[in-house]
This record gives C-alpha cells, structure tokens and sequence, in this order.
C-alpha cells in the first residue's frame, strides 16, 4: 500500500507506513484526565482515523518505570521501586483498556528487551564516540552513602529565599537550579548534610549537535507554534551538555564492556532515564513485531524513511522529543527523526491545576466506575488543550454529553430508527425520485469525509471532533426540514427517501465517530447491521473493506436490513454530577498531602552512652524574647537546688506565654553556651512535630528531680 498524506505541509512526502507514540507514564501512581487529554486521547483518535483510512499505522506506549519519580514513590511507601512498577503498570494499562486507548503494544521499561535495548543503543553511541566523560564533584550523602539525584535534595532556593527548593527547581519561583546552587542543602533520604565528592559520567554532546539539531528544525515549519515556540527559546539559549548517566540504585545498568573499556567502574551506574525512555518507544516496536511473529519489522518503522514517526506527548516534555532524542536517532545513523511532535498544553479541572498531591485530579479507573468512557472521550476531545491550556468542568461534561451526544447525535440516530422500523419494515428503502433536499444533504455528507480528515491530519483533533458532530446536525435539520412525519401520510416515496438518506448519515456517523465514539461506534454498527467496514482496531485494517472514504458514498444497499435499535447515549442526572463535584471537594487535602517524612533513626547507643545525660525536671519562673533575635526565647528555669538562664531557640514556633509556668525537662549538664551576649546553661527538651511545630515535655516530677 502506498499512502500519501494530504495535508498540506506534508504534500511532498511520500510515507507507506506511520508509527505513532504516545509519552510513557510513569508507573508511580494511577493516571488522571490530564494525562489523557496531554499525548493519549490525541494519539488514539489520530491512530484510529488513519486505520479507518486504511493505513498501515503502529501505535506504541508503555509504563516509564525508571527514574527518581519511581524512587521517590517507593521511598513514601516503604517498598521497592519493583514494587511500585509492578502495582502501578497493570492499573495504567487497565485504565488505557478501558478507555479504549488502541495501542498495538504498551510494554514497560522493566522488560529484558527494553533493557538490551537500550543498553545496545547505549553501547553504539559510545563505541562511536559521541559521548563525553566528565569527571564532577556531585553532592553525596555520606549517611545514606549514595549519590544524591536532584530530587532529593532539598535546600533554600537562591533566587527567592523559598527554604523547600527541590535540587532541580523552585516549586515558589520556577526557576531552575542546580542542587550546588542551593543554600543549606540538605538530603532528603537522611536530612544529612550533602558534600561533594568526585564521580564520573557519560554526557550526550548537545552543544556540539545544536547546529545539526538547528538545521533539522528548521525543515519543520508546520510544528505547532507552542511547539516550536519553546524548541527555539532552547536553542536560542544554546543547548547544554546533558549527563546521560547517574548514581543511582534504580535504572538500565551501564554497559559493563563500555564502563571497563572507558576506564570508569560501572558499580551503581545507571543509564538516565530520559536516555532510556523514549528509547522503549524502540522496544515496545520490537516486542509487538516479535507478537507477530515477525521479529524483524520493528526496522521497517524505525528505520526506513518512507514511515512517518510522530510522538504525541504533553507540552513538559517537548524538549526531549524534539531535541535530546532526535539528537541520539541521529547520532545512531539510519534512524528516522519525528516527522511531527504535536505536543498539547496542560488541562485544568473546575479552575484549577491538576495536583496528584493534593488530590485534585479525576482518576481514570475512578471514573469509569460511573460514567461509560465515550462520554469523557467526547468532552475531552472537544476541548483538548491544543494551543492553550484548556480547562475540564463535571458541568461542561454534563452539558456536552446530554446536549450533544444524546440531543444531536443519539437523537438524530434514534429518530432514524425509529422510522425506518416503523415505516419501511426496518430496512434501508431505495431512493427514488430524490428531492432537491435530499440530494444536497448527500452531497454536503459526501464532503464529511475529506474534511474532517484534513483536521484530523493537520492534529486539530478538536475541529475534526467538533466537525464529527456538525455531520449529525445536519441530519437533525435535514429530518427536520423534510418532516418525514408529514409524508408519512400524505407522500409514502418521500418519507422512504429521508429515511434512506438519514440511514446513509447514520453510516458515515458511524464511521466517521469512531475515532473519537468506539464504544458508541460498535453500538451503532450493530444497529445498522453494517458490514464490510474496516474498523479502527489494531491489526483491522483490512484494504479490501469499505473506510473513511467511502463513508462519503451510500454506504447502505436499498434492501439492506437493519439490526434492533437501542439507546446510544443516556443523559446524565444531575444528582450524579454533583456527587462527582462533592468526591472532587473531599479528596482534595491541603497543600501537603506529601507529607514530611519521619526523621531516620540515629544510630544505636549504649546504656551508658545514655546515662551521661544529667536530665532535670524544672519549672519555667520567667520568659521573654530577646530584642534582637528572632530565635531565642530567655528563661529561667527552676531546678530546685537552683535557677538557670536558659536560651531557647523555639521563638519561631513559641511565645514566652506557652512556657511560662510549665514544667520542663532540661539537659542540666551540658556545657554552658554563649549567645547574644548571654550565658545559655541548659537546654529545653522538646518533640518536634513532622510539621515543625515543639511541644515540650514535661512530667509531675518535683523541681531537681533525675530523669532516667
Ligand atoms: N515519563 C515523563 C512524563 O510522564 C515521562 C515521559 C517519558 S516519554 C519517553 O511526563
Ligand atoms: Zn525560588
């Protein structure tokens, strides 16, 4: 088959096969609307449009299960990052089922191919030469004895003051950091202090390949503009060397060979997870080409120029579709680069920002215990963030849903039906004699096809699905503008003329919706009793059958019988959409639903190393803050046998009236300390909450009396 794309920027290309991705999640927890309306949903209905054209496409994913987000996750939960992929992947993949997400494979980043995969791809670049060894100081945490990734340390940012700064970036002000940037850097994994210590690693060349990256972009004019947009911002800043390995304990292993034959010792090294990932875009081709039996054929997509690649992905991860990997596709010789990455902005719920962590955010499998998956499909594809960020509301969802799925489409379907069972014995009667009427509304049908193809070649998914339902108007107006119910009576041949027209509609409905309605599409199949017609599944594209464009002709014989009739869309309540806004409001926790971790345990003491500490109980006699510190807190503490000037640093969380009069226990023997000018002879003890905040301890003991 030879197949030759129409939309315009790509006119001149000839392509015979497509290979479509869509970004690997994560498997460090279920996946939420946002991920759907980013890469997966665009992908899908883009796949399943160029199936029913007949075409050959391959459509690959897979759970991302490397990296520090997979780390962090099992770090929360106390178990292994195994662990965690292997909780996470089958949800994920379970969630795409049942949204219809028509991957021809989804694999994972675990998997023995994807592992040699990535390794070889790793081996061929170094054999090449086209990385760089760089020897660094990196900080270390000397009590966890690991390298520390950027996520896991946390300091005071240096731009704006913000003490919770991540090692990568600012949560307050977005920069981006280094973890060395930091002030009072410190390990989230052990709070210890981090110091810098020498490692070596392997670095992918960007700087050296920016011109070669320039030239290639510039060959994409046609890129979306946010796309664009932001590759050139990056390249306008010049392209940084990139560290394509890490110390970390979870990852692809360094090649042993390319460690050894570099001189680096390959214990604790991994391959970086933006390395490996986009490359189980390659594994997940092999492992469905193994599935066919056909080992071989993930080449023919990969690495022959007459297929077309295109990775649909979410607007925060352009830069290593559009840069970084390209970069290595090139530098391994014989790869094709992305013929488009049609990236999408960000979607927001009721107003506001998705946020995992703090539960705001619609889960798929959540959803999908309420509502059949056609009708979020529909919702988001009609408002699919494409050039701006777009915002999902249960009402909208309610509005498109009953209003349009069920008042235009189901209603035109139904009407149909309806006739046709009651008045023409529930077959497609022969056009005879067409009305003037009747043949423009064939006609306008007939321009359906082409014309939602060009949006859905041109990734304006949300005009191909807004035109999807233009073609069900259509029939309304062209059924309501023939009044069948009047003919009925009064000319029998015109009303089994609107009833083989609007069946004629139907058909092409049910073609041309099933990109975005595959579940609904089926329905209306049976319904119709259509046959003959490819549908958009993986491996259905059959050439022989009838497709997208002969949607644009009769696609029912007169004679031909339909099946029974049923209900496609059924209205939502709104009693079920409040109940869905009042579980959004309950979930949602405060800000830190990442709750601080519990402090590690320190290591073990003796009894004796114990009984060195002289404890007291004390009662508080006197406290005031010190005018020039924002700190301390001066009291004095009576221990019975005498009192103590005590300086405590708890001014932040206390006020001298929350101590005065308490009974407190107190360190009585540790050596004394000046500060501000003042002697500090003792200190206060206290538990510090997770949060921060002190409470004191204290006892009924008399004033003098030992702790122990
Ligand atoms: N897992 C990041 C993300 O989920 C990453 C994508 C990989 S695509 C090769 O946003
Ligand atoms: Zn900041």
């Amino acid at each position: 088959m030879r197949l030759i794309v129409e939309s315009k920027p790509m006119a001149d290309k000839h392509f015979e096969r497509i290979l479509v991705t869509a970004a690997l999640p994560y498997a460090n927890g279920p996946i939420h609307i946002g991920h759907l309306a980013g890469a997966y949903l665009p992908a899908d209905l883009y796949c399943r449009y160029q199936r029913l054209k007949g075409r050959d496409v391959v459509f690959v994913s897979g759970s991302d299960e490397y990296g520090v987000a997979i780390m962090v996750r099992a770090l929360h939960e106390g178990i292994t990052p195994k662990e965690v992929v292997d909780r996470y992947h089958p949800m994920i993949r379970e969630a795409f089922e049942g949204f219809g997400m028509s991957f021809d494979h989804y694999g994972r980043t675990t998997s023995p191919v994807h592992v040699e995969t990535s390794q070889d791809f790793f081996r061929y670049l170094a054999e090449k030469d086209v990385f760089v060894l760089k020897t660094e100081k990196q900080l270390y945490d000397p009590k966890a004895g690991l390298f520390l990734a950027d996520r896991f340390v946390r300091g005071t940012c240096p731009v704006c003051g913000y003490e919770d700064a991540y090692g990568d970036q600012c949560e307050r002000c977005g920069t981006s950091l280094s973890p060395q940037e930091l002030i009072n850097p410190r390990s989230t994994l052990s709070d210890a202090t981090p110091e810098l210590r020498e490692t070596t690693h392997w670095y992918l060349p960007l700087g050296r390949l920016q011109p070669e990256l320039e030239r290639w972009i510039a060959t994409h004019p046609e890129w979306k503009p946010n796309v664009l947009g932001q590759v050139k911002s990056w390249l306008k800043e010049g392209l940084k060397d990139r560290a394509i390995t890490r110390d970390v304990p979870w990852g692809v292993p360094v090649p042993r060979d390319v460690a050894e034959k570099a001189g680096v010792d390959a214990e604790g090294k991994v391959i970086y997870v933006w390395f490996d990932a986009p490359i189980g875009y390659i594994s997940a081709t092999k492992e469905w080409a193994a599935e066919q039996g056909d080992p071989d054929r993930w080449e023919k997509y990969w690495r022959d120029d007459r297929s077309m690649l295109i990775h649909f992905i979410g607007k925060d991860n352009i830069v290593f579709h559009c840069l970084m990997f390209p970069a290595m596709l090139m530098e391994y010789d014989g790869f094709v680069l992305p013929e488009n990455v049609p990236a999408n902005e960000f979607l927001n719920l009721e107003g506001q920002k998705l946020s995992t962590s703090r539960g705001w955010a619609v889960w798929l499998h959540e959803y999908l215990e309420a509502f059949p998956p056609d009708l979020l499909r529909y919702s988001l594809a009609a408002t699919l963030p494409e050039t701006k960020d777009a915002d999902f509301s249960w009402r909208d969802f309610q509005t498109r849903s009953n209003s349009e799925l069920a008042d235009i489409l189901g209603n035109f379907v139904n009407r149909t039906m309806t006739f046709a069972h009651r008045f023409a014995e529930g077959k497609a009667p022969p056009l005879v004699n067409p009305s003037e009427t009747d043949r423009e509304a064939l006609e306008r049908l007939a321009a359906f096809p082409a014309r939602i193809g060009a949006a859905y070649e041109a990734f304006r998914m949300r005009e191909a699905v807004f035109e999807t339902m233009n073609l069900a108007r259509l029939g309304n107006k062209y059924f309501n503008d023939t009044e069948p119910w009047h003919t009925r009576k009064t000319d029998p041949q015109a009303c089994a003329n609107t009833i083989h027209v609007s069946l004629q509609i139907c058909a092409a409905l049910c073609v041309l919706m099933e990109p975005v309605l595959p579940f609904s599409a089926a329905k209306l199949r049976a319904m119709l009793n259509l046959t003959g017609v490819r549908a958009s599944e993986p491996g259905a594209g059959d050439e022989s059958l009838r497709g997208w464009d002969e949607a644009a002709g009769p696609l029912l014989e007169p004679g031909h019988a339909l099946g029974k009739a049923q209900i496609l869309f059924r209205k939502i309540a709104d009693e079920a959409i409040e109940a869905q806004i009042a579980k959004l409001k309950a979930t949602e926790t405060p800000e830190a639903s990442e709750e601080p971790p519990y402090e590690p345990l320190k290591e073990t003491i003796t009894y004796d190393d114990f009984a060195r500490l002289d404890l007291r109980m004390g009662t508080v006699t006197a406290a005031e803050r010190l005018p020039k510190s924002k700190k301390l807190l001066r009291l004095e503490v009576d221990l019975g046998f005498e009192t103590r000037q005590i300086l405590a640093g708890v001014a932040q969380q206390m006020t001298p009236e929350d101590l005065l009069g308490r009974r407190v226990v107190v360190v009585a023997n540790l050596a004394p300390r000046k500060m501000m000018g003042l002697e500090s002879q003792g200190m206060l003890l206290m538990a510090e909450n997770r949060d921060g905040t002190l409470a004191p301890l204290t006892s009924e003991g008399e004033n003098g009396a030992v702790v122990r």
